[in-house]
Protein backbone atom coordinates (compact mmCIF):
# COMPACT_ATOMS: atom_id res chain seq x y z
CA UNK A 1 0.00 0.00 0.00
CA UNK A 2 1.16 3.66 -0.93
CA UNK A 3 0.99 7.06 1.53
CA UNK A 4 -0.94 9.12 -1.15
CA UNK A 5 -0.32 13.19 -0.92
CA UNK A 6 -3.20 15.26 0.88
CA UNK A 7 -3.93 18.35 -0.98
CA UNK A 8 -3.66 21.73 1.26
CA UNK A 9 -6.19 24.25 1.18
CA UNK A 10 -6.44 26.64 -0.90
CA UNK A 11 -5.42 24.28 -4.05
CA UNK A 12 -8.26 24.68 -6.49
CA UNK A 13 -8.50 20.76 -6.62
CA UNK A 14 -10.25 20.80 -3.58
CA UNK A 15 -13.24 22.22 -5.11
CA UNK A 16 -14.14 20.05 -7.75
CA UNK A 17 -16.95 17.71 -7.82
CA UNK A 18 -16.18 14.11 -7.44
CA UNK A 19 -18.01 11.93 -9.70
CA UNK A 20 -20.08 8.64 -8.70
CA UNK A 21 -18.32 5.35 -8.74
CA UNK A 22 -19.10 2.82 -11.33
CA UNK A 23 -16.31 0.10 -11.67
CA UNK A 24 -15.99 -1.89 -8.38
CA UNK A 25 -12.79 -3.57 -9.15
CA UNK A 26 -8.80 -4.02 -7.54
CA UNK A 27 -8.23 -0.25 -8.42
CA UNK A 28 -10.70 0.87 -6.48
CA UNK A 29 -9.74 -1.65 -3.78
CA UNK A 30 -6.24 -0.68 -3.68
CA UNK A 31 -7.68 3.04 -3.74
CA UNK A 32 -9.38 2.74 -0.63
CA UNK A 33 -6.75 0.83 1.43
CA UNK A 34 -4.32 3.57 0.28
CA UNK A 35 -6.29 6.15 1.58
CA UNK A 36 -7.13 4.50 4.67
CA UNK A 37 -3.14 4.22 5.13
CA UNK A 38 -3.11 7.83 4.64
CA UNK A 39 -5.51 8.69 7.21
CA UNK A 40 -3.89 6.63 9.89
CA UNK A 41 -0.89 8.34 9.26
CA UNK A 42 -1.85 11.41 8.81
CA UNK A 43 -3.24 10.89 11.71
CA UNK A 44 -7.10 11.67 11.41
CA UNK A 45 -9.99 10.33 11.67
CA UNK A 46 -11.67 10.65 8.00
CA UNK A 47 -10.45 11.00 4.37
CA UNK A 48 -12.06 11.98 1.43
CA UNK A 49 -10.91 10.88 -1.94
CA UNK A 50 -11.23 14.71 -3.26
CA UNK A 51 -8.13 15.40 -0.78
CA UNK A 52 -5.89 13.45 -2.61
CA UNK A 53 -6.58 14.66 -5.94
CA UNK A 54 -8.81 11.46 -6.91
CA UNK A 55 -12.64 13.06 -8.18
CA UNK A 56 -14.59 9.88 -7.12
CA UNK A 57 -17.41 9.52 -4.25
CA UNK A 58 -15.10 7.82 -1.42
CA UNK A 59 -14.97 8.33 1.91
CA UNK A 60 -12.82 6.06 4.62
CA UNK A 61 -13.93 7.05 8.16
CA UNK A 62 -12.21 5.47 11.33
CA UNK A 63 -13.71 7.15 15.31
CA UNK A 64 -12.99 4.19 16.75
CA UNK A 65 -10.64 4.64 19.86
CA UNK A 66 -8.91 1.49 18.80
CA UNK A 67 -8.15 2.78 15.61
CA UNK A 68 -9.76 -1.19 14.34
CA UNK A 69 -13.16 0.12 12.92
CA UNK A 70 -12.82 1.36 9.30
CA UNK A 71 -15.69 2.09 7.16
CA UNK A 72 -15.65 2.51 3.53
CA UNK A 73 -18.40 4.99 1.79
CA UNK A 74 -19.03 4.62 -1.72
CA UNK A 75 -21.40 7.17 -3.28
CA UNK A 76 -22.62 8.08 -0.19
CA UNK A 77 -26.24 10.56 0.73
CA UNK A 78 -28.03 11.33 3.24
CA UNK A 79 -31.61 10.40 3.10
CA UNK A 80 -32.40 11.54 6.41
CA UNK A 81 -31.05 14.35 8.66
CA UNK A 82 -32.20 15.27 11.94
CA UNK A 83 -33.61 18.98 12.46
CA UNK A 84 -31.69 19.23 15.40
CA UNK A 85 -27.88 20.52 15.00
CA UNK A 86 -24.79 20.79 16.52
CA UNK A 87 -21.61 22.42 16.63
CA UNK A 88 -18.83 20.68 16.79
CA UNK A 89 -15.38 22.06 16.48
CA UNK A 90 -13.64 21.31 13.62
CA UNK A 91 -10.35 20.18 11.64
CA UNK A 92 -9.01 19.15 8.19
CA UNK A 93 -6.04 17.04 6.96
CA UNK A 94 -6.18 19.59 4.51
CA UNK A 95 -6.24 22.91 6.86
CA UNK A 96 -3.15 21.96 8.65
CA UNK A 97 -3.56 23.52 12.47
CA UNK A 98 -7.18 25.10 11.84
CA UNK A 99 -9.63 23.97 13.69
CA UNK A 100 -13.23 26.27 14.39
CA UNK A 101 -16.96 25.62 14.82
CA UNK A 102 -19.29 24.36 12.68
CA UNK A 103 -22.91 23.32 12.76
CA UNK A 104 -24.58 20.49 11.21
CA UNK A 105 -27.50 17.86 11.98
CA UNK A 106 -26.85 16.03 14.67
CA UNK A 107 -28.01 12.73 13.64
CA UNK A 108 -28.50 11.18 9.61
CA UNK A 109 -28.84 8.15 7.84
CA UNK A 110 -27.07 7.47 5.00
CA UNK A 111 -27.07 4.96 1.96
CA UNK A 112 -23.74 3.98 0.36
CA UNK A 113 -22.01 1.18 -1.40
CA UNK A 114 -19.25 -0.85 0.15
CA UNK A 115 -16.14 -1.91 -1.73
CA UNK A 116 -17.67 -4.83 -3.35
CA UNK A 117 -20.77 -2.68 -4.41
CA UNK A 118 -22.94 -3.49 -1.50
CA UNK A 119 -25.77 -1.24 -0.75
CA UNK A 120 -26.22 -0.55 2.94
CA UNK A 121 -27.22 2.24 5.07
CA UNK A 122 -26.83 3.61 9.01
CA UNK A 123 -28.27 5.49 11.13
CA UNK A 124 -25.47 7.95 13.35
CA UNK A 125 -25.05 10.56 15.63
CA UNK A 126 -21.94 12.01 17.41
CA UNK A 127 -18.10 12.53 15.73
CA UNK A 128 -19.38 9.99 13.47
CA UNK A 129 -22.52 11.88 11.68
CA UNK A 130 -19.92 14.99 11.96
CA UNK A 131 -17.36 13.47 10.29
CA UNK A 132 -19.68 11.71 7.20
CA UNK A 133 -21.39 15.08 6.47
CA UNK A 134 -17.72 16.36 6.92
CA UNK A 135 -16.08 14.04 4.28
CA UNK A 136 -19.38 14.19 2.22
CA UNK A 137 -18.89 17.84 1.78
CA UNK A 138 -15.70 16.83 0.33
CA UNK A 139 -17.27 15.33 -2.57
CA UNK A 140 -19.22 18.20 -3.07
CA UNK A 141 -16.27 20.76 -3.38
CA UNK A 142 -17.02 22.05 -0.05
CA UNK A 143 -13.97 22.53 2.62
CA UNK A 144 -14.93 23.46 6.61
CA UNK A 145 -13.50 26.93 6.17
CA UNK A 146 -16.45 27.60 3.45
CA UNK A 147 -18.71 28.03 6.79
CA UNK A 148 -16.74 30.48 8.31
CA UNK A 149 -16.88 34.27 8.32
CA UNK A 150 -14.65 35.67 4.98
CA UNK A 151 -12.57 37.51 7.26
CA UNK A 152 -11.61 34.03 9.40
CA UNK A 153 -11.78 32.11 5.45
CA UNK A 154 -8.94 35.11 4.06
CA UNK A 155 -6.80 35.14 7.25
CA UNK A 156 -7.00 30.91 7.06
CA UNK A 157 -5.79 31.09 3.25
CA UNK A 158 -2.73 34.35 3.97
CA UNK A 159 -1.44 31.81 6.50
CA UNK A 160 -1.30 28.64 4.46
CA UNK A 161 -0.32 30.60 1.87
CA UNK A 162 2.33 31.54 3.05
CA UNK A 163 3.15 28.45 5.12
CA UNK A 164 3.24 26.72 1.83
CA UNK A 165 5.83 29.56 0.14
CA UNK A 166 8.23 29.07 3.12
CA UNK A 167 8.06 24.88 2.64
CA UNK A 168 8.85 25.47 -1.06
CA UNK A 169 11.53 28.05 -0.11
CA UNK A 170 12.91 25.15 2.68
CA UNK A 171 12.82 22.38 0.67
CA UNK A 172 14.91 24.73 -2.71
CA UNK A 173 17.35 25.49 0.14
CA UNK A 174 18.03 21.78 1.06
CA UNK A 175 18.35 20.69 -2.39
CA UNK A 176 20.60 22.91 -3.57
CA UNK A 177 23.23 22.25 -0.32
O1 LIG B 1 -11.51 15.53 6.14
C1 LIG B 1 -10.52 15.45 6.85
O2 LIG B 1 -9.53 16.15 6.68
C2 LIG B 1 -10.53 14.51 8.01
C3 LIG B 1 -10.93 15.19 9.28
C4 LIG B 1 -12.23 14.54 9.65
C5 LIG B 1 -13.02 15.27 10.68
C6 LIG B 1 -13.34 16.59 10.54
C7 LIG B 1 -14.12 17.23 11.49
C8 LIG B 1 -14.57 16.54 12.57
C9 LIG B 1 -14.25 15.22 12.72
C10 LIG B 1 -13.47 14.58 11.76
C11 LIG B 1 -9.72 15.01 10.18
O3 LIG B 1 -9.77 13.80 10.82
S1 LIG B 1 -9.45 16.35 11.24
C12 LIG B 1 -8.58 15.81 12.56
C13 LIG B 1 -9.49 15.31 13.65
C14 LIG B 1 -9.13 14.22 14.36
C15 LIG B 1 -9.95 13.75 15.38
C16 LIG B 1 -11.15 14.39 15.68
C17 LIG B 1 -11.49 15.50 14.96
C18 LIG B 1 -10.67 15.98 13.93
ZN1 LIG C 1 -11.50 17.66 5.70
Amino acid sequence: MSLLNILRYPDPRLHKIAKPVTVFDARLKKLAADMAETMYDAPGVGLAASQVDVHEQLIVIDTSDTRDDLRVFINPEIVWASPEKQIYDEGCLSVPGIYDGVERHAKIKVRALDVDGKRFEIETDGLLAVCIQHEMDHLKGKVFVEYLSPLKRNRIKAKLLKEERELKRDRQSVAVR
